[in-house]
């Protein structure tokens, strides 16, 4: 049984990562085919409330969860996956591992910190695990045995969070795994009317709970769910149609992310007209698209999220074991992201005692540095629609365009191309200095490096002229 089930994990781990490549093409609308359970609404979602969640751009995920305690290694050894699914890779009984509720005590853990770092790092919101595929809640629920009401802790550490976050003025998202190895009701697939009736059941308890998150945390912003790639959601795709609306009627203006959804046929994420289900994609895990390839993700919101290791969420005590990214290839994931209309979320994985490795601490003080500085060219900003170039990145805000530069050229000149009808004005630093911009050729313009080289990514803001009717004096080559 146990071998089975992990064979099952791996499959659909193996299905996952293929599946934004094989996203099927939107149908001719002659051609669809009738959804009960497919796409609520066709593109972009424009209420203020979405338009909030894309221009925070930032944000920050919470992996913490029991499987801090042990920190990636088991009865004398240590497991190089992920510390979050130790339970799965040492293959833990169950009452075994929720016994670590018993050393759950984080002496260190300050909420007021949390939310102080976070602000200092720059990003608008955090998303926390409220429970994780190990079951263990971090709000005392009434309807699991298994939460910090039970431990030696014993307060709401996710009441505690929220408030302090809220503070702050970030908003909380709720990460929520519906796959749920502590419930005896949980079922990876359907295949007996004995299957369907306890999971049924199960069902009508992670209704329950979330039900509960949504009535105890009103100024929850968005629900980011996980584990819904089991075959026995993907049989049941009227109920994750049915958890959307629930909680859209609950809490007005949340946002819900893609990974919940599958419809009639159990298609996931994108309907099987090729509809994004939810509101905004949220495939994209640990990669980021192609930004010259893949601009189709620019035609509905999205998000992506990355470890800072190779692939830990939550705490693992030895993070020599995989490459770990410098804070500026974490930055220019965040730009990349921005650049193509997509938010980014950077993960950090909390010590069982409360407290932020040093490593994390470092990233996100560095990231904040930057950020406090440059802001500008992320929040608020979207994809820009113009070719990418050798030197990074185009983001926008309606007349601005930003060139955030990680390459500068020998030539000291930026080289942009702008699209027909755009004329560039001018060209500062975010510090208000001017910087040369000299017209090529036709949409073509050379943008001076500043005069002393900032040694780090840096920011030219373009001021653009719209002119469809201008002359042309450029002459187009006789070939
Ligand atoms: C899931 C979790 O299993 C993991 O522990 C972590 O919480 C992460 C954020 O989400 O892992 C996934 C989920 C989806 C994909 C890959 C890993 N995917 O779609 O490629």
């Amino acid at each position: 049984m146990k071998r089975t089930l992990q064979i099952t994990v791996l499959i659909s781990l193996l299905t996952m990562s293929s599946f934004a490549q094989k996203r099927s093409q939107v149908l001719p609308a002659d051609q669809e085919i009738f959804l009960k359970y497919g796409a609520d609404r066709l593109g972009k979602r424009h209420d203020a409330a979405m338009q909030r969640f894309r221009d925070n751009r930032l944000g920050a995920f919470i992996h913490w969860g029991l499987y801090a305690i042990p920190g990636g290694e088991w009865k004398g050894k240590v497991y190089d996956g992920a510390a979050e699914w130790l339970k799965s890779w040492a293959q833990v009984p169950t009452d075994e591992w929720l016994k670590l509720m018993d050393q759950w005590n984080p002496k260190r853990f300050n909420p007021k910190a949390w939310a102080k770092m976070a602000r200092k790092m720059g990003v608008k919101y955090v998303k926390i695990t409220t429970k994780h595929h190990e079951g263990f809640c971090l709000w005392p629920s009434k309807y699991s045995k298994y939460t910090v009401a039970q431990t030696p802790y014993k307060k709401d550490i996710l009441g505690e969070l929220v408030k302090a976050y809220n503070e702050e003025g970030i908003d909380v998202h709720f990460y929520f795994s519906v796959m749920d190895w502590s419930h005896p009701d949980y079922r990876s697939d359907i295949k007996s009317k004995e299957d369907e009736a306890t999971f049924a059941r199960f069902l009508e308890f992670t209704d329950n709970q979330l039900k509960e998150l949504a009535t105890r945390y009103p100024t929850v912003k968005d629900f980011w769910f996980d584990g819904t790639w089991d075959a026995s959601i993907k049989k049941n795709g009227w109920w994750t149609a049915h958890v959307e609306r629930m909680l859209k009627e609950m809490l007005p203006g949340v946002t819900i992310n893609s990974r919940l959804r599958a419809d009639d046929y159990g298609k996931r994420h994108f309907d099987s007209n090729g509809h994004l289900m939810g509101d905004y994609e949220s495939g994209y895990e640990r990669r980021l698209p192609d930004p010259v390839k893949d601009l189709k993700v620019t035609r509905w919101d999205w998000e992506a999220c990355m470890t800072i290791p190779e692939n830990q969420w939550g705490y693992h005590k030895d993070w020599s074991l995989s490459y770990v990214k410098t804070p500026l290839e974490v930055l220019e994931r965040i730009i990349h992201a921005v650049s193509m209309g997509g938010n980014m979320v950077v993960n950090f994985g909390p010590q069982a005692d409360g407290d932020f490795r040093p490593e994390e601490k470092e990233l996100a003080e560095s990231i904040g540095k930057w950020m406090k500085e440059n802001g500008e060219c992320v929040y608020g900003c979207d994809y820009a629609g113009w070719d990418k170039q050798p030197w990074g990145y185009y983001t926008r805000q309606g007349e601005n365009v930003y060139m955030v530069v990680f390459n500068s050229p020998y030539s000291k000149h930026l080289v942009v191309k702008t699209p027909k009808g755009i004329q560039i004005v001018k060209g500062t630093l975010l510090n208000g200095k001017e910087v040369a911009v000299k017209e090529t050729s036709r949409n073509e313009y050379n943008v001076n490096m500043p005069a002393k080289d900032p040694g780090a990514p840096f920011v030219i803001k373009l001021q653009i002229e719209e002119n469809t009717n201008a002359t042309d004096k450029y002459r187009d080559a006789l070939t």
